[in-house]
């Protein structure tokens, strides 16, 4: 039927109208965090510090482990690494400088304690308090991990994490750093991720220090012994620091998320993250082991004494969680979770393959941890992309690739503060290229670039993006 020609007539007007001119958009909406929210950057002792025997420093597992033919990519050493020992101020100046205001960073434990016990070594104390007073003077705040990895090698020979006279010795190395620096911390993470140091250093792939195989008990039995470490980490804070310090952990929870966001898949992701985090994530949090847990484990299991959750599970007042990479999980048949292998092709980091680009795995592993453990306040102590890296002729170091994956996560993380999820700030890592363990120094994770020959340090795109991010609270 022909149309009208008076009506066809001016609807052809209106297109052509259209065309011309666009529809004016409004402009992109901010996408904001809360006020106060905490932006800062990361990295650890160990792998940033050199000065390795300096200060009568003693060796840690990780100097031993490092200096073994064979263990860590191209026999690489922490002996010199970034020279931050030396450089300290120099890049806190450059932190200031891009505008990072919080600083997470950790203490090395064989600097203060050179053979794991006996009398701390002044040296060791005034090395962290100098430092301290260098942020201090560049505006930025400490947030510092009492252990991260680099036990004492006479600890390691006396037992190690297996023996429980290593928690007692952290337990007198905690008291001795948060009773020495209580007028410069107010901020404390316990142990950095327990999983890395006592699961990946004694069973699979063994590419962590001091990387020996154990019988499964004497496994779990270390990593409880961790757990009381942690505990004792708050509990020195509750003794000894100044009244409104605050104190939790820095884990990496197995992270999984649901392949579609419907209730049957959310519900098999989070049966397998409940599983998958009971032994290390949830204890603290839960105040036991789970029943599931146990059975699981069954002679294998570790032995607990009298009073052990009770440390365990004191209070802290956050859980921090470092947050890279998460398995897909779906319903399978009548709702059986299914963990999904990745394909070969999928978005990971060059080198570091375990590395695979899944950023809901922010938004599912804080969400998750609030759910299934009633987690109160979260902080996002770590998250990073490492791979190979070389500077433009210019000398500038476009990592549109890091910069993409930390504004995908920051995008889901935003998303996460939005449905409630209690998550008061974010800590980039890391702060500039380091001593990436077992993949040497390669494998670059840095916002700023290192120079290993010269030890400049140049603030990739990636440094400046994310300092402006952290100066407008926004992602931009
Ligand atoms: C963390 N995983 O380690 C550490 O805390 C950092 O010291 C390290 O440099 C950084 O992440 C990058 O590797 C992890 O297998 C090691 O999922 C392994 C895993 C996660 C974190």
């Amino acid at each position: 039927m022909p149309a009208a020609p008076s009506r066809s007539r001016r609807s052809a007007t209106s297109d052509a109208r259209t065309a011309q001119r666009p529809p004016v958009l409004a402009a992109p909406r901010p996408v904001t965090f809360p006020r106060g929210f905490v932006w800062g950057v990361a990295a650890a002792a160990p792998q940033i510090e050199g000065a390795y025997r300096t200060d009568g420093k003693g060796l840690s597992v990780w100097d031993t482990f490092a200096h073994t033919p064979g263990r860590v990519a191209g026999n690489e050493t922490l002996d010199v690494a970034c020279d931050h020992y030396h450089r300290f101020d120099a890049d806190f100046a450059l932190m200031a400088r891009l505008g990072f205001k919080n600083y997470r960073l950790s203490i090395a434990w064989p600097r203060i304690f050179p053979n794991g016990s006996g009398t701390p070594n002044a040296k060791g104390l005034d090395f962290y308090k100098r430092l301290f007073a260098s942020m201090h003077k560049h505006g930025i705040t400490p947030w510092v991990t009492m252990f991260h990895w680099d036990l004492p090698q006479a600890l390691e020979d006396a037992g190690g994490w297996r023996s429980r006279a290593t928690v007692d010795a952290f337990a007198r190395y905690a008291d001795t750093i948060v009773t020495a620096f209580r007028d410069d911390v107010r901020h404390w993470f316990t142990i950095n991720e327990i999983f890395c140091f006592t699961t990946l250093a004694h069973a699979g792939a063994l590419d962590k220090a001091p990387g020996t195989p154990l019988p499964a008990a004497e496994l779990n039995q270390s990593i409880h012994h961790a757990l009381l470490a942690h505990g004792h980490g708050v509990r020195a804070v509750r003794e000894h620091a100044r009244r409104g310090t605050i104190v939790g952990n820095a884990e990496v929870p197995h992270g999984l998320v649901p392949l579609t966001e419907t209730p049957a898949d959310i519900a098999a992701a989070r049966r397998v993250y409940q599983q998958a985090n009971d032994q290390i994530f949830a204890p603290p949090l839960t105040g036991g082991y789970s029943t599931a847990l146990l059975r699981r484990l069954g002679a294998d299991r570790p032995r607990v004494a009298r009073g052990d959750f009770d440390l365990i599970a004191l209070p802290t007042d956050f859980t921090g969680i470092n947050c890279y990479t998460a398995h897909f999980v779906r319903a399978g048949a009548r709702g059986r979770p299914e963990v999904l292998p990745f394909p070969e092709k999928y978005p990971k980091s060059a080198r570091t393959g375990w590395l695979k680009t899944v950023p809901q795995a922010i938004y599912w592993t804080t969400r998750f941890a609030t759910e299934c453990y009633g987690a109160r306040r979260l902080f996002i102590t770590e998250n990073g992309y490492g791979t190979e890296e070389t500077p433009e002729a210019n000398g500038e170091i476009v990592d549109l690739h890091r910069r993409e994956y930390l504004r995908l996560h920051l995008h889901e993380l935003r998303r996460a503060i939005a449905d409630g999820v209690p998550v008061d700030g974010y800590f980039a890592w890391s702060f500039m290229d380091n001593f990436e363990w077992a993949d040497g120094y390669a494998v670059r994770f840095g916002l700023c670039y290192t120079d290993y020959a010269t030890q400049k340090r140049t603030p990739k795109l990636s440094a400046h993006w994310l300092a402006q991010v952290a100066r407008e609270n926004r992602i931009v």
